[in-house]
């Protein structure tokens, strides 16, 4: 069975620790490193992404080194999974004045609201009282759109929590950030750290303490540092939480929807999971769960060749202009919906160009601002508003990907499949089965699909079977849409290169990025960067002394802000030849690329 097979052994086993050794980008935190074993993506094809891809993600499961760093599996980290899953365990028991409370900005919100909706399913399934709720930085229209503004303003998260807290006694705050860098989030922890007869404070994150942000937040006193600094001193009497792995750099630096989204989830599964049980929270069983993502990531690629044509379709559909939709079921279908959203912050997409679907819709969902579809089209988000909206103008350029699985309304799947055949022969599936299952409505489906991927699982999974197939799902989408944009040619090297810079974290990475890449002082990047944001070739006063906040303001109506700068830090020419160079060339890479060569 395929469930324990190791991975293949890649060529760049050797730097697979390079990262760790302190001189090697030393003035980053670990979240926003490059990774060594990701050098080549973007030009490297369909294999040989999945493969790093592979080898970045099982880097979350290493074992400590001999380096600062405190991993995933280490003996302090499974300790303090135990100690929090206790005291959700005294909140189950006291239903009615006490409250878990998730929250985060980004990614770390939609797994927020997706990990509260589903342990509140649980929880009634198990007889107990739903006690989880979710905060979002930006609201419930954050989930399926980029509203990268409001995660830095720490003092809409506190007011947020204040009022979804409002009135308990007891409130366990899980607050993620995977960089320990989100305003919105430091904000909420300080508010917990300042009324700790009601909220102890729990924070998950994938940098060491002390590579927590140190920029200062406009506005206030706190910085995410100074934040951390305080809760690392109550950790000491269990008044406080810090889970923080280090999992090593992401595929695309800085992306910390892929390994930072997985281990949000696998390490809130698993104390989540240890709480609701009604036996008693151990080392081993801890451990023991920790494992099994181990193993359901090696099972997930070790279907990496199917796994590489569902990206290389993705590819083409993008390549040409047109556009892939992820029709999804329950839990499988909010993956895809939140997979998706994550495009626009981080490749520069357009919301059309990837799209997520789920069965059900709003009703499915069950967030709390209830239906939001009248605040438009990308708000559209149930099979019907496919029906509606995209079926009628599909083509064959256009790829289509179903998730689903066994336990899904199969019948359901294979009506929706047919309807989609009509119109495209480019369609796909992602299917969770497991061992022993009958497959012959299944088989139809495969029939009208021009591939698929079946990710039977051994019984011996069965247990978490839900959690798994979702972090299989979720691996192999961040696969597909990254691949796919690679495809694109919105990834130089390992870098996003057309990044939004909607938020201080971007702004700053933007930044960061152009010095890289230019060789130019920090000085000359930051003018060249306003002078593309703003679309002027001399910086006014007035520009030169506005907020920060006004920058990534005004960036969020703006297009390829950051190509457009380099192409004129590398050339020296003016923000229209910029823009005609990137209109002549519009594979961003191709023409980082050309301006490079020539510089
Ligand atoms: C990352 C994603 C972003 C982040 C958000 C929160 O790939 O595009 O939306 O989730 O910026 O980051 P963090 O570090 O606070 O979890």
């Amino acid at each position: 069975m395929a469930f324990v097979a190791k991975p293949d052994r890649i060529d760049t086993f050797s730097t697979i620790h390079d990262w760790e050794s302190a001189d090697y980008e030393p003035t980053l935190p670990v979240s926003e490193k490059s990774n060594p074993l990701t050098r080549h993506i973007d030009r490297a094809p369909a294999s040989s992404i999945v493969k790093m891809l592979q080898a970045c993600d099982a880097q979350m499961f290493q074992e400590k080194s001999q380096t600062q760093y405190q991993r995933l599996l280490s003996e302090e980290m499974v300790k303090t999974l135990m100690e929090v899953a206790e005291r959700v365990r005294l909140i189950l028991k006291d239903p009615q004045d006490s409250l878990v409370v998730l929250s985060g900005c980004g990614t770390s919100g939609r797994l927020a609201f997706f990990m509260a909706s589903g342990f509140n399913r649980e929880l009634q399934r198990l007889n107990y009282a739903p006690v989880c709720s979710y905060v979002i930085a930006g609201g419930d229209r954050a989930l399926f759109s980029s509203q990268e503004a409001p995660e830095d303003d720490p003092t809409l998260g506190a007011l947020r929590l204040k009022k979804v807290s409002e009135g308990k006694k007891r409130v366990l705050f899980v607050g993620v950030s995977c960089g320990l860098s989100a305003p919105f989030v430091a904000g909420q922890l300080d508010f917990c750290l300042r009324h700790p007869d009601v909220y102890t404070p729990v924070l998950v994150g994938f940098n060491p303490a002390h590579q927590a942000r140190k920029e200062p937040i406009p506005g206030c006193t706190l910085t995410f540092h100074s934040v951390v600094t305080r809760m690392e001193e109550l950790a000491k009497t269990q008044k406080a939480f810090l889970i923080n792995p280090a999992l090593g750099p992401e595929a695309i630096s800085g992306s910390s929807r892929m390994k930072g989204g997985s281990a949000t989830k696998i390490l809130l599964e698993v104390v989540f999971s240890a709480s609701f049980s009604r036996t008693p929270v151990t080392f081993n069983g801890i451990l023991q769960h920790l494992r099994s993502y181990e193993k359901a990531l090696d099972f997930t690629y070790s279907h990496s060749e199917e796994i590489a044509a569902l990206m290389e379709a993705a590819g083409r559909s993008l390549q040409c202009g047109r556009q892939v939709c992820y029709l999804g079921w329950g839990s499988l279908g909010l993956l895809g919906l939140i997979d998706a959203s994550e495009c626009k912050p981080t490749f520069g997409a357009d919301h059309e160009d990837i799209r997520g679907f789920v069965s059900g819709g709003y009703k499915e969902l069950g967030n709390n601002e209830g239906d939001l579809t009248l605040m438009g089209p990308e708000f559209s988000i149930s099979h019907d508003d496919f029906l509606d909206g995209v079926l009628p103008r599909l083509t064959d350029d256009d790829a289509v990907l179903l998730l689903y699985s066994h336990s899904d309304d199969v019948d359901e799947v294979a009506k929706l499949a047919r309807r989609v055949r009509e119109k495209t022969s480019n369609i796909h599936a992602a299917y969770h089965q497991t061992d022993g299952d009958a497959a012959a409505k299944q088989d139809d489906i495969n029939k009208l699909c021009s591939s698929t991927v079946i990710f039977t699982w051994p019984q011996e999974a069965s247990k978490r079977l839900q959690h798994l197939r979702e972090f299989s799902t979720k691996l192999l989408l961040n696969a597909v849409s990254t691949g796919a944009h690679i495809f694109k040619g919105k990834v130089f090297k390992n870098y996003m290169i057309d990044l939004q810079v909607t938020n201080s974290k971007l702004y700053r990475r933007a930044a960061r990025l152009l010095q890289k890449l230019s060789g130019h002082s920090e000085s000359e990047c930051e003018e060249a960067l306003l002078k593309a944001i703003y679309q002027v070739d001399k910086l006014s006063e007035d520009i030169a002394t506005c907020s920060l906040e006004t920058h990534t303001h005004t960036a969020a109506k703006a297009k390829k802000v950051v190509p457009l700068a380099l192409v004129c830090l590398l050339t020296g020419c003016s923000i229209k030849e910029a823009e005609s160079r990137l209109e002549q060339q519009p594979i961003v890479r191709e023409a980082m690329e050309t301006c490079l060569k020539s510089s």
